[in-house]
């Protein structure tokens, strides 16, 4: 090999080897390691954890055929043993079809307060609850009723029904409430149904939410609503890079939704549905479209339910994305988000499927680095899975799709794609350069000398490549 090949190649390969692990891409040989904490959970839907790396996994109480199953919240730890459930709903839950025991969330303070919230269908009188619960040696204690909304909507799905603190309001919960299989409910803002609703964690509503008038939720407009025109928003979660709302809404026949959700918007149903007009129009003024929308499979929609975004450096190719879990075929949508510091559009969106899972209905970050899903809902084999790096896949992975010159570069570089995104990241894997709407060549010359990873985007494809800047 001549001298100056072999050291051009060194160039390339070398930084590769550690940088190639910052810039993975999904193939088909799983990256992943799967392995079970817990196995045979009866009906969980939503799961959080506390400092101490405590699960509380909230379980529905069967779904109507089995109703023999606690409804209740049980405390795990990451071996899989379980420490304790902190209340016996069964006896006063509602658990046909999608309605129980659903959201649960721990105080911002739970530290200090030890205060855990969860959300729940009562049954007789049939109403949406709200129960705060101190916790002491992992069972609940002063149960105390925070939302109580009447609901005489016969259906049994669409409750929403998870429960979050955005950390920059720490005060105040957000709730997701479906609209109960009444698709009018979702623009009537006289009622909760298809809604985010915003309270403060005692219950009180805050007099500064946007639709509030008389402080009554029962007269004039629902005060309590934060967002609406939203058919069944299952779960949500706040970015740590902006403090938004990003919440994964359910479609009818054609699309599923990621939306980020403003105070006041309309997002869309039952007009719309994802980009496809329903009832009416996509177009009407004043609807906010989705940042991703997801179409259906070959039979059905992927249904998205827990959605997190990832802050560790365990997993670099996930770092600062959106991830959604899907319930019907048990993948993971791993979404990086575009337009900072926004963050309203769809940079890129792969599916995982290596997992071999089904009905996922919650996804969390772990201590580590490493993700936990939980798979249930209507099952009594439900389960929580641990997935972390397999440090024996590096050898799987692809790189240099994308051919670049000159190479090295001194002012711009030139290939021969356009790209509706691209970004260049340094050696450290920092965005260091980002473009919209790039045709064929970037200019370089502010960049200083170094080896240089790039990512471009084009029709929903991801393409990968490096250059060193002289
Ligand atoms: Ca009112
Ligand atoms: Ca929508
Ligand atoms: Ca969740």
């Amino acid at each position: 090999m001549p001298y100056l090949y072999q050291n051009f190649m060194k160039l390339l390969i070398y930084p590769c080897m550690v940088f190639c692990l910052l810039l993975q891409t999904h193939i088909g040989l799983s990256q992943y390691i799967y392995s079970d904490v817990k196995t045979n959970l009866a009906f969980p839907v939503a799961f959080t954890m506390d400092d101490d790396a405590k699960f509380y996994v909230s379980m529905k109480g069967g779904a109507g055929a089995v109703p023999s199953a606690m409804a209740t919240v049980e405390v795990i730890d990451t071996n899989g043993v379980t420490l304790g459930q902190i209340w016996d709903f069964t006896d006063s839950v509602e658990t046909f079809y999608e309605r129980g025991v659903l959201g649960v969330e721990l105080d911002p303070d739970f530290n200090s307060n030890h205060y855990l919230y969860t959300f729940y269908n009562h049954k007789s009188p049939a109403k949406i609850r709200i129960v705060r619960f101190e916790v002491q040696a992992d069972t609940g204690v002063n149960p105390t009723i925070i939302l109580d909304i009447d609901d005489p909507n016969p259906a049994g799905k669409h409750s929403g029904g998870n429960i979050h603190f955005r950390p920059g309001d720490p005060d105040y919960l957000y709730v997701s409430i479906g609209d109960r299989g009444v698709e009018a409910n979702a623009t009537d803002l006289s009622n909760p149904w298809g809604k985010i609703l915003r309270i403060h964690k005692s219950g009180s509503i805050p007099n500064n939410n946007p639709f509030y008038d008389d402080g009554d939720p029962l007269n004039g407009n629902d005060d309590r609503i934060w967002a609406y025109g939203l058919r069944n928003s299952f779960d949500f979660t706040f970015s740590f890079l902006n403090d938004s709302l990003y919440a994964t809404e359910n479609g009818q026949n054609t699309m599923d939704e990621v939306n980020q959700i403003s105070p006041a918007h309309d997002y869309g149903w039952p007009l719309c549905e994802g980009t496809v007009d329903y009832t009416g129009s996509c177009a009407t003024p004043g609807l906010t479209a989705p940042i991703s929308t997801f179409g259906s499979l070959v039979s059905s929609l992927p249904s998205v339910t827990g959605v997190i975004f990832y802050d560790h450096t365990l997993m670099p190719e996930f770092t600062n994305h959106m991830l959604v879990a899907t319930f019907t075929d048990g993948s993971i949508r791993d979404i990086e988000l575009g337009n900072a510091p926004v963050y309203d559009t769809t940079f890129s969106s792969q599916s995982i499927t290596d997992a071999q899972l089904t009905s996922l209905v919650d996804i969390l970050q772990g201590p580590n680095g490493c993700i936990y899903l939980l798979s249930g809902g209507f099952t009594t084999a439900g389960k929580i899975v641990k997935m972390c790096p397999d440090p024996t896949s590096v050898e799987y992975i692809k790189f240099d799709e994308l051919l670049v010159y000159p190479n090295p570069a001194k002012e711009s570089i030139h290939f021969d794609e356009s790209f509706q995104q691209f970004k260049i990241y340094n050696l450290e894997g920092r965005l260091v350069k980002s473009a919209a709407q790039v045709d064929r060549s970037v200019s370089i010359d502010d960049l200083p000398s170094g080896w240089y990873a790039l990512k471009g985007l084009k029709d929903q494809q991801v393409f990968y490549g490096s250059f060193v800047k002289q």
